[in-house]
This record gives C-alpha cells, structure tokens and sequence, in this order.
C-alpha cells in the first residue's frame, strides 16, 4: 500500500474556495533594484522582491519605535481581535495556497497543513494572550497588593525560515505582536512572498502598518537589525550557526540584555526494537523521513534498527518509499516536491555522493526545477552522521540489542535535542530511552513530524534551540515584559501628602 500523507477532506474544502486572483504579479518589499523570485516547481519567474538596504532597516525601526508606546497601551483584547480576523483571512485565501506552492515548492497536502497550522498559531496565541497576559493579583500579606503584569517588550525581531514560509512567519509575529510589541518581520530570502501576502493580511485585519513591517533581504540585512540597539528581542528559527551569529551579535552589542527565542536543527533519530509493529514502522519512517521532501527540522535522520530485523525492516521501508510519487507539487498525487532551491539540491546530492547508498528512489522531478530523489544512506554507528542534513536524505545504521545504551550515548553526544522517535511494543522501553535524552519532542509507536499547536508544543533544547516550545503556554511569556507592581494599600501608602514630601 502507498503512504497517505493528507487530509483529503480539508484538500476538497480548500479547493471549492474562489479561484485564485488571475494574472497576480506578486511583489514583496519596498526599495533597491528587484529580484527575481523563481519557482523550484521548474524554475518559471513568479515575482519579485525589492530587498533592504541598511538605510530602510534603520528607517523601519526608527517607525516601529515610534508606533510602539501606542501599540502597546492598546489592550489585549483588541489585538487578540486582529489576530483571529487575520486567521479568518487566511482560511479564505486562496492566493496563499498557490503561492505555498509555487513559491514554498509544497505539495497540496503540505500547503494545506501550513494553512492549517498558521491559523492555528494566530487563534492560539490570541486565546492564549486572554487567559495568561492578562494582570495576575498574587497573594501576599495585609497591608499591600502585588500584581503581576505583561506588557509589551518594544521592537522585536522576527525570522523566519523558508520551509514554513507561513505557519513559522505567522507564529512568532502574532505571538510578538499580542503581547504589545511592534515588529520587523524578516523572512528567510527564498519566500518573500508569501511572508508579503501575509503582511497584507495582517494589515487588512487592523493591525497598523508602522506596527508590524516586512524587511526583506538575505543574511548581511538580518545581521543590520541584530545589530541595532533599538532590537528588544529576537525569535529565529533556522539553523544552529546563524543562531550562534544571532548570539554574537546581541552580545557584542554591550546593550539591554535582550531574550532570543530560537529553534534550530536537529539530527533526529528513531530507535526501532525487534517488538515493533513492522507495517506501522514503515509508516512511520517514510512519513518522517520524506514528507515534505525531509525539508523540517523535526524530520527523521537517523534510524535505528535493532540487527535482527533490520534486513526485513529496510526491505519494507525501500518499497514503501519506491512507492512515493516524486514530481510537480501542483499534481495532487504527488507526495515529494522539489528542495527549496539549487543550492540545497546541489549539497544534498553531495552528501548522497559521499554516503554508502543502500536505496534510491527512481524518480527524476519536473525539468528547470530543483528536485532530489529520496535516498537511504547506510552507516556503521550511530556517531558516524555529525551533521544535519536537511532533505529526503535518511542515515540507517544496525544495533545489536546489547549496544541500545551506546545508541543512546551517541544520539546525546551529537548535542542537538529536537525530536526523537521510538518504535517498541515494550513501554519501558521508550521510558528508559526518553528519560536519558534531552530532546523536546518525543514520540512513541508514531511518525515524528506534524506537531499540533496547543496541543503538542514544539521545540528542543542544546543546539536545538533556547525554547520556549512554539505552540505552547510558555511561549508568550517570553515576547512579554512582566511588570510586578506591589502597593501598600495602609493608611500610610495611601496619604498623598506623605508622597509629596518624599
Ligand atoms: C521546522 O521545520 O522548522 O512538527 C519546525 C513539525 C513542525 C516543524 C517546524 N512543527 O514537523
């Protein structure tokens, strides 16, 4: 049988909507001379992006400094209002599914998934802002009232990655922008715009265009807006070195002490036992390994097969994956689209080179697009694969039952602590496994990517990133000044005359 990867349901729904506007020129940014954005379906021109130069990343700052004392003194409410409008937009959209398409390079499948996950994000963060933002009365003694209250930081920094060009853009702009912050919005260079089409979005929903701002532009325009003073806070998901640069750059600047939110790699593997279920393991594999073309950081990298059942195991993995249908992401029985560009298709097809092949999908892709056939690596230990390599690229490596601790010493010595899969009909088991790795995200008998907001928060720990977990009821909190106001509430604190002769 071939592997479902969608909600068929929501796919109809989505595609009974209106057509998408006819003959749109999409365009994203605002100055400098455009650049072309080419689709990695074949390689077609579908817009143009004016990036930034340091001169507008000072000029928006200077604008989102300006706009945010009256952002910030607007109350929660009304901007929990202008996220769940923007979630009622996007739903409606269908310019953002075409260009999750041809620009993301998503199957329909996927498309429609990120659509799901950035109105859930908005509607999330908005009914999370109501509850936990609110002003907290704590208790304390007679004589004084202590309150414990959230406001926003000033501006903050956002950006985001290109493989969830919408649902990770969205996440942190709301999540910063409901608890009061203004905000520069950067989105990763590949996807500009779709990060644009959203901004629309967001701004037809009430929210002010000096309150939150596009900067498009590559690497060097990120690090202008690290680098200015004004910043009072940076979300990053993408990978652990610009997270490291991020770091530097905050911390070079001898200014306010400032929070980062990041969410980088991982090498995430799955342990599977002799007492797995060897259908739902197959399931699970292809699902995580080369769903999305292996183009998420929670993807499956490195499996781990107990030696007994690694022959058969990979025989029923290697027909499931030849079963995948590599190809345009528009055919809705595709499954596996292109990587995001030349770059990523030229590295991946390095490391593919450089590996003991054990399997190679037969496929090909579009011609002019950029498209790379999943393939199965095989290695000798768990400490062989040192890197990430983001793509439809899967790591095997054999364990025999007695060397389950060295697997698991190997997996904690790569420092990354992102997802992690096991596959055992033994509970114990996967008790004993978690419990001695730091990864944030563990997932039992079940594919390991997908995770729903509110209800599996999402990120790691080392140099998978600082948290607090996307998705999750901590994750607010630190986009948010907290402000404890105590007030003795006696005669004493009451007299005004007192205060004035102080
Ligand atoms: C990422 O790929 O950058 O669970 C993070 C998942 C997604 C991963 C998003 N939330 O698959």
């Amino acid at each position: 049988a071939g592997v479902e990867f969608g909600d068929a349901a929501a796919l109809a729904a989505l595609t009974e909507k209106s057509a998408a506007t006819p003959n749109r020129r999409w365009a994203a940014g605002e100055t400098r001379t455009p650049r072309k954005i080419r689709s990695p379906i074949d390689g077609a021109v579908i817009g143009e992006v004016r990036e930034a130069s340091p001169a507008d990343c000072t000029a928006a700052i200077d604008r989102a400094a300006r706009a945010f004392p009256a952002w910030n003194a607007r109350t929660i409410d009304a901007r929990a209002a202008m996220l769940e409008r923007t979630a009622d937009a996007i739903e409606a959209s269908r310019d953002l599914l075409v260009l999750l398409q041809l620009e993301g390079g998503k199957t329909l499948d996927d498309a429609v998934a990120e659509i799901r996950e950035a109105v859930d994000f908005c509607r999330y963060y908005a009914a999370e802002a109501r509850t936990s933002l609110t002003p907290q009365t704590l208790p304390g003694p007679t004589g004084e009232t202590n309150v414990l209250r959230h406001r926003g930081r000033g501006v903050f920094l956002c950006i985001s990655p290109w493989n969830f060009p919408l649902a990770i853009f969205l996440g942190q702009v709301s999540a910063a922008l409901v608890a009061g912050n203004t905000v520069i919005a950067k989105p990763a260079e590949q996807t500009p715009l779709i990060a644009a089409e959203a901004l629309r979005l967001l701004h037809a929903a009430g929210v002010p265009a000096d309150v939150v701002q596009l900067v498009a532009g590559d690497g060097a325009v990120g690090a202008s807006l690290v680098a200015d003073r004004r910043v009072a806070g940076v979300a990053f998901t993408g990978s652990t070195e610009i997270a490291w640069k991020i770091n530097r750059t905050l911390a070079a600047k001898n200014g306010p002490i400032v929070p980062l939110i990041a969410e980088t790699g991982g090498i995430n593997a799955m342990i599977v036992d002799s007492t797995a279920l060897p259908e739902q393991v197959t399931d699970d594999v292809v699902t995580s390994a080369f769903r999305s073309a292996g183009q998420r950081c929670s993807a499956l990298r490195l499996l781990c097969l107990q030696a007994d059942i690694a022959d058969h195991m990979l025989t029923m993995i290697e027909g499931a994956t030849a079963e995948l249908k590599l190809g345009d992401p528009r055919d809705a029985s595709t499954h596996i689209g292109p990587v995001i560009d030349a770059d990523a298709r030229d590295h991946l097809a390095r490391k593919i080179a450089a590996g003991r092949l054990r399997f190679r999908h037969p496929g090909k892709g579009v011609a002019g697009g950029t498209y790379v056939a999943p393939a199965i690596l095989e290695i000798d230990t768990a400490s062989d694969l040192t890197e990430e390599v983001f793509g439809p690229v899967l790591h095997v490596v054999r364990y025999r039952a007695g060397d389950l601790p060295r697997v698991i010493d190997a997996i904690a010595a790569t420092g990354y602590g992102l997802t992690l899969g096991v596959h055992s009909r033994i509970a114990a088991t996967a008790e004993k496994i978690a419990a001695r790795l730091p990864h944030g995200n563990v997932y039992v008998n079940r594919n390991m990517i997908g995770a729903v907001v509110g209800t599996q928060p999402f990120g790691g720990s080392g140099l998978s990133g600082t948290g607090p977990k996307a998705g999750g009821p901590a994750y607010l909190h630190r986009f948010a000044l907290e402000q404890t106001v105590t007030t003795n509430t006696t005669a004493a604190g009451g007299n005004a005359s007192l205060l004035a002769e102080a």
